[in-house]
């Protein structure tokens, strides 16, 4: 065996799979050695040794499936599959945005023993995530197969979670063949071996539900936003999550549902640009509603253009929406200069204001999937206008940041035009914080009733959340 993995080593490297100089990981930091096995499917002969060699680490091999981790363990997986006629399931990397929903692909049923195959450990959290989705489709895991430990903690945090690691390579042992092989000097190993004693202090797995446990009281003194930090504390003292949707086109009709549902809000949401009657009286009555009743208004402008154009949006034309709107929601689609535009539109504005960034929406066949909601997310990081994010599940951890929800309606159901709606309890559960409803309210014959009906419901899922997490 020894000999085989001092093969596969030197060949990982002359394949290019391992490299060494001077590299910047994902999260910034410079590392002298880089392994990066996507390569693999470039070698079909490396990559059958390699599922061979992986395989032949558990001696009873009585899995009912093997499971790849995507993107880079699914061929190992399928070749294993393949060679030792054991089925193969995958889990996703994001739950289907149509159709099913569902997060395993493959057939399978309660009680089933997959195995999961990883290319490299370092904190464990992929494959502890891959172990959640298959336990809550009440599959059985008990070990996963790893090419690379990168000796940072990972099979520590996954032994502590119930999961026997078996892994073909420690980065230690990889670095001695390669050593030994004369494909590294004394200098680059040494300085290799120090990189990676340096950094062998464990890393945590991250809890992503953290955000989900918290009280708002206690998220309100966390946020970066001030005016985040004030929807905390009005939800906290007001006991409500609701986030009224009144889509009128004639201003009384708002002006009455703002009067009507004041006490009962955390958030009252317009559509500015549908109004037929709009004057800046509009404007003045609608503040001090919000003023009267605690709470705060927002402009679901979904701004989406240019930095320089959106902040004309924003601050000039007819509306001037920077002057009233507390909070504002955009799309992420222009990239970060969106969120310069509206800060440039700000110059003038004492108040505090927040932007809610559109990561997914909730109608049918949206686009906002994968990488796209990842970089919404990632956008935030650098500014401190954003409030959080409107989305349907939970996509981030940072528990200074809201999530906003909307497709509510106390049952599942869709309209004619592609909206999807979820019930409050779900959207909830699913990391929801503010919750828009709608004509779920509004089309209600007693308006009132049905406010009270939704503030409730709503609020006590909130409450289960946090003693259920
Ligand atoms: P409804 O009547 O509850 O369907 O109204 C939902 C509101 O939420 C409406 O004002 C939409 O503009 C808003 N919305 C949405 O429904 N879905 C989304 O993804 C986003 C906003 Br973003």
């Amino acid at each position: 065996m020894k000999v085989e993995l001092k093969e596969l080593a030197i060949e990982l490297y002359n394949v290019g799979a391992i490299r060494t100089g001077s590299f910047i990981t994902k999260v910034g930091l410079e590392t002298p050695i880089y392994i990066d096995l996507r390569v693999i499917i470039s070698y079909p002969q490396l990559l059958l040794r390699l599922s061979k060699s992986l395989w032949s680490l558990v001696d009873n091999k009585d899995f009912s499936h093997v499971c790849g981790v995507p993107y880079t363990a699914l061929p190992i997986a399928t070749v294993i599959s393949t060679e030792s006629n054991v089925p193969m399931i995958i889990r996703r990397k994001e739950a289907k945005s149509y159709g099913t929903k569902k997060m395993i692909e493959g057939i399978f049923k309660t009680g089933d023993t997959p195995i999961i195959i990883e290319d490299i450990i370092t904190s464990g959290s992929s494959i502890i995530e891959t172990v959640k989705d298959l336990q809550n489709e009440g599959l059985n895991v008990t070990t996963a197969l790893v090419i690379v430990d990168r000796e940072q903690g990972g099979r520590d945090n996954l032994e502590k979670a119930g999961i026997t690691v078996k892994t073909l390579f420690t980065i230690t042992q990889l670095l001695g063949y390669l050593f030994e092989s004369s494909k590294l000097s004394e200098e680059s190993f040494k300085e290799i071996k120090d990189y990676i004693n340096a950094v062998k202090a464990p890393l945590k797995v991250q809890d992503d539900n953290i955000r989900l446990k918290q009280t708002f009281m206690a998220r309100a003194n966390v946020a970066k936003n001030s005016v985040t930090s004030k929807l905390f504390k009005l939800m906290s003292e007001k006991q409500t999550t609701l986030c009224l949707a009144a889509d009128f086109t004639v201003c009384q009709e708002i002006i009455d549902l703002a009067d009507l549902a004041g006490p009962h809000i955390a958030v009252l949401k317009i559509h500015v640009d549908i109004i037929e009657d709009f004057d800046k009286s509009f404007v003045q009555k609608i503040k001090s509603i919000s003023k009267k009743y605690n709470f705060l208004i927002m402009e679901d402008r979904k701004f989406a253009d240019i930095g320089q154009v959106v902040s004309y949006q924003y601050k000039k034309g007819v509306y001037k929406i920077a002057e009233w709107a507390d909070l504002i929601t955009a799309h992420p689609v222009p990239g970060s200069g969106i969120l310069q535009g509206i800060k440039e539109g700000l110059n003038e504005i004492a108040e505090d204001r927040g932007i809610f960034l559109v990561a997914e929406m909730s109608s049918e066949g949206a686009l906002t999937t994968g990488d796209y909601v990842k970089s919404a997310v990632a956008m935030s990081k650098n500014s401190d206008l954003v409030a959080g994010f409107v989305c349907q599940k939970n996509i981030f951890t940072d528990p200074g940041l809201i999530q906003l929800t909307p497709g509510v309606k106390l049952t599942k159901s869709s309209d004619s035009l592609g909206q999807q709606y979820n019930t409050p309890q779900d959207v909830i559960h699913s990391g929801g914080d503010i919750i828009v409803v709608g004509r779920g309210i509004t089309q209600s014959t007693d308006k009132l009733a049905s406010i009270l009906e939704y503030k409730k419901i709503l609020w006590e899922a909130y409450e289960s959340r946090i003693e259920d997490c």
